[in-house]
């Protein structure tokens, strides 16, 4: 690891992950052991490595898979789905499983289609259901947090693009952990200052069995094309992208960066269909897509 100038042997490497999540925790105030966690798992490395850590260190985590019904070409939501019931069955762990298509009539892709959003990539909408379904589960159920897999790569490819789209009110509310409000649980990224490769890492040397292939929709995807980019820099100059992001955190916390308070948390209201807070007028931006796609059909 160049960027913390660091080398471990496995045996070394397994405990070494475990104890910086456990010391990221505490440092961003994530969560207690007396809290219940939700982790939303998709049978990628990261979130069943996230899964793996927390029970090793000793919290009550469940998984929360979400099945969008994407299996174009390699079956990929049936195999990340088959996976992470391994994975769960395997760690006698409790696993929520919902699936779209089942609760709204519709996968993933033909919402997207229906909806017109996305120019032709069901992304937008993808990540749209995908938040609302995880807050929703995680408010019905009583979790008091809800932990998502991101990684450094992730975080900095999303910080490169806030930034250069000076998007302000992304850059703000943009961290490891976002506090939760009425009706929203806190959410939480404790791999976030891990580089990729150290979750395949951890991952590969824990014996996890993940989905390797990424779904079909990410090709070409505009977050990739950050990665690589970061990706270049960081071969130039080792730890420029655990620089640029935990620089980021600093300036912040600060109060250096932003001047302006972010005002939009006033204004929001709960959804009349789903009761979810929304700052949109009338129904949740969800529940709006929903809605449309079914009188479509209808
Ligand atoms: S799952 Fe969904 Fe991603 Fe697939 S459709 Fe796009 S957003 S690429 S992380
Ligand atoms: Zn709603």
């Amino acid at each position: 690891m160049r960027q913390h100038k660091l080398a471990l042997c496995k045996e070394h490497y397994l405990e070494w992950i475990p104890e910086q999540t456990a010391r990221f925790i505490k440092k961003y105030e994530m969560f207690a052991h007396d809290e219940k966690i939700l982790v939303a798992v998709s049978g990628g490395k990261d979130s069943l490595s996230l899964w793996h850590i927390l029970i090793k260190l000793g919290y009550q985590a469940d998984g929360l898979y979400l099945g969008l019904g994407i299996d174009e070409g390699i079956n990929y939501s049936h195999e990340s789905q088959r996976l992470t019931e391994e994975f769960a069955a395997s760690h006698n762990l409790k696993l929520h499983i919902v699936d779209i298509e089942k609760e709204y009539g519709q996968p993933i892709p033909v919402i997207a289609e229906r909806s017109h959003r996305g120019h032709g990539k069901p992304c937008a909408v993808c990540g749209l259901a995908k938040r609302h379904e995880m807050n929703r589960i995680a408010r019905d159920l009583g979790y008091d947090v809800l932990a998502t897999g991101h990684n450094l790569d992730d975080e900095a490819a999303v910080l490169f693009g806030n930034t250069l789209n000076w998007s302000s009110e992304y850059l703000l509310r943009q961290g490891p952990v976002l506090p939760g409000t009425a009706g929203l649980a806190r959410k939480v990224k404790p791999l976030c200052r891990f580089y990729e490769r150290e979750m395949t890492a951890y991952a590969i040397m824990s014996g996890i069995e993940y989905i390797y292939e990424e779904c079909p929709f990410a090709d070409g995807s505009q977050s990739i094309f950050y990665k690589e980019s970061l990706n270049q820099l960081e071969t130039a100059r080792p730890g420029a992208k655990l620089i640029f992001y935990l620089n980021f955190l600093e300036a912040k916390k600060s109060g250096k960066l932003f001047l302006e308070k972010n005002v939009e948390l006033a204004n929001l209201h709960p959804c009349p269909r789903c009761g979810q807070p929304t700052s949109t007028p009338d129904q949740c931006s969800f529940c709006r897509m929903i809605e449309k796609t079914q009188s479509e059909t209808g």
